[in-house]
């Protein structure tokens, strides 16, 4: 099965990739849904939506402090950067929409990344629109403070919370690069979030789906190829194999 995927991936001329919290997991930072994720935690749960963000911003800063802070000082793994060897060594149009707000893609070299959920950059005031780099929101909660804009509302980080709509521009940059693509993989993702899974459904009906993913999916009867495996293992092998030792 690898050599007719690394054949098809050969052919592809625009490939475009959907990854979920599963291609992170090989750099430290845990999923949702695996069994040890971080949505076996209750608390977890209910701290990372909206509602508690704008009525208890103690609480989702406590979590977020926790859980998400440290994923900036984070490094890429094999995956990612088995995708950036796609463009800058194998000259692939290549274009990532991710569920992630690790940042990792770019941290490895992909240029063209749409994050549906945000990232962890900067932050800003839902107030007066103030913009603050994320090292401001860290300063803050160091100094036990909840940050706050010089407005008096309270920063919010550019993440997408349960209860969020998603930036529509980054929305329709992903559906469109899907109905572009002549392949597609979903990696590391359970495919579980709406709207991000439906995204496979804008795919073209000749294009190649290709599923990396540790359990099994609901799409894993229509994909072409399907590897319950490791991406940072798995994706640095295909990908190698460009090199032509099979052909
Ligand atoms: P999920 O629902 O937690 O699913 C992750 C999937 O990845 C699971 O089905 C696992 O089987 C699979 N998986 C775990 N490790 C590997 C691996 N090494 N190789 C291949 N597959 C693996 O996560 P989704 O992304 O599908 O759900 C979307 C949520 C999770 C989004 O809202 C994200 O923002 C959110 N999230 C993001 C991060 C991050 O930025 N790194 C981390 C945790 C959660």
């Amino acid at each position: 099965m690898l050599a007719r995927c690394v054949e098809r991936l050969r052919a592809a001329r625009k490939i475009a990739v959907l990854t979920g919290a599963g291609i992170s997991t090989e750099s430290g930072i845990p999923d949702f849904r695996s069994p040890n994720g971080l949505w076996q935690r209750r608390e977890v749960r209910e701290s990372i939506t909206r509602s508690c963000f704008f009525h208890q911003p103690e609480r989702f800063y406590r979590y977020f402090q926790e859980l998400f802070l440290p994923w900036t000082d984070i490094e890429p793994n094999g995956a990612h950067r088995a995708l950036a060897q796609l463009e800058q060594k194998y000259g692939k149009w290549v274009a990532v929409a991710t569920q992630n707000i690790d940042g990792l893609h770019q941290a490895a070299g992909s240029s063209q990344v749409a994050e549906l959920h945000g990232h962890l950059r900067t932050a800003a005031c839902p107030d007066c629109g103030a913009v603050y780099d994320m090292a401001e929101v860290r300063q803050a909660l160091d100094q036990k403070r909840t940050p706050a804009c010089e407005c008096g509302g309270v920063i919010k980080p550019d993440v997408v919370l349960f209860g969020d709509s998603l930036d529509p521009d980054t929305w329709v940059k992903a559906q469109v690069w899907m109905q572009q693509a002549d392949l597609i993989f979903c990696i590391g993702t359970s495919l579980t979030v709406t709207p991000a899974n439906t995204l496979i459904d804008r795919r073209r009906r000749d294009s190649a789906l290709i599923i990396i993913n540790l359990e099994p999916t609901a799409w894993d009867d229509d994909a072409d190829f399907v590897f319950h495996e490791k991406a940072g293992e798995l994706l640095p092998r295909l990908v190698g194999q460009l090199d032509g030792q099979f052909f």
